[in-house]
């Protein structure tokens, strides 16, 4: 109720005869709502108001700002968590369906790719994982992971006015920082070679600005400080799910591979591909139909590559 009243306050004796409980009941969760930091004040004769700044993530602070098939997704949201992907495959091997949706405001143990971690402290960043059941096939995976950072991009450069880019293929970064990462999981049905489910899992850093020494230099928020103003996560997430529902969609045909290239900063630039423990020089020149990466070695040869490791080479 003070969600969908957000800004206004609410009459404490008609929330209790809605709940058909007692108004000191009412008093009571307030208190504990208060306790775990809901900004809600209190007027004398009105009754409780949420402010519009308060910013604790909830389905209920994003639910207003969803549309389309959004609207339908089941969202999950807690306050800590291991990680969100290790929690979203368990809940998708237990027949959790399409658009089940699992955040949290914090990751004890949040995952990056090949082992890596990935810095997720309280309240400053968003952690989400959303479960698809895409008819796709295994070739066709990373699909998924660059359709979900076209979506992730136009979301937050429509939240900052910031030009947002992408670096093949799961980066996210403003401002030359990387602001977001992407984590596909997906589990293979042997008997089809489609795939059985994918986790979609992503990582926003918001407002942090105190990272751990070794990412200070590469890591950075989409805000330097919280917009006052409004509860900018609960809106990002909601953005995020209104352009991933479309997104995930229309994987196969491939349209949104247009706006993936004009938004990567690999291409054109000279690179090194990583190949286990060894770096080759190359050219990133293209991204192709199943969103590999195409580079150009110096003998002229091209190669794509769809999953692996780049960085750019400085030219000195
Ligand atoms: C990623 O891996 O960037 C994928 C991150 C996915 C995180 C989401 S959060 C919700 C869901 N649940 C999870 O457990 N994971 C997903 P990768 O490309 O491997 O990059 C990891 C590297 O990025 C690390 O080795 C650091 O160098 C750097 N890094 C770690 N934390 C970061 C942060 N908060 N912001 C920017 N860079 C970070």
């Amino acid at each position: 109720m003070l969600e969908v009243n957000r800004g206004r306050s609410v009459n404490g004796s008609i929330m209790a005869e809605k709940l058909s409980v007692t108004r000191t009941a009412i008093w009571k969760n307030i208190k504990q709502l208060q306790d775990e930091g809901y900004q809600i004040n209190a007027v004398r004769n009105l009754g409780y108001c949420l402010e519009d700044s308060n910013d604790i993530l909830s389905a209920e602070s994003i639910a207003p700002y969803l549309w389309g098939k959004a609207k339908s997704f089941q969202l999950d949201v807690r306050k800590t968590v291991t990680s969100t992907n290790t929690l979203a495959k368990e809940m998708a091997i237990a027949g959790a369906p399409e658009g089940t949706v699992l955040i949290a405001t914090e990751q004890t143990k949040g995952r990056g790719r090949m082992g890596r971690s990935f810095y997720s402290p309280a309240s400053t960043g968003l952690y989400m994982s959303l479960i698809l059941r895409p008819k796709l096939d295994l070739n066709d995976s990373l699909l998924i992971t660059t359709s979900a950072a076209v979506a992730v991009a136009s979301a937050i450069e429509k939240l900052t006015g910031n030009l947002v880019q992408i670096k093949w293929v799961n980066d996210i970064f403003m401002n030359g920082k990387k602001v977001c990462g992407i984590l596909t999981e997906a589990s293979l049905n042997v008997e089809n070679g489609g795939l059985e489910y994918a986790v979609v899992g992503i990582g926003i850093n918001v407002t942090t600005n105190d990272f751990p020494d070794d990412i200070k230099a590469i890591a950075g928020s989409i805000f330097s400080k919280k917009p006052t103003d409004q509860p900018i996560k609960s809106i990002l997430a909601a953005e995020l799910l209104n352009n991933l529902s479309s997104s995930m969609d229309k994987l196969t045909d491939h349209s949104y591979l247009e706006e993936y290239k004009r938004r990567s900063f690999l291409i054109g630039k000279d690179i090194y591909v990583l190949k286990g423990k060894n770096a080759y020089e190359a050219i990133a020149v293209d991204i192709d139909h199943r969103a590999r990466l195409v580079e150009e070695y110096p003998d002229k040869s091209r190669e794509a590559l769809s999953s692996g490791e780049v960085s750019v080479r400085q030219t000195p």
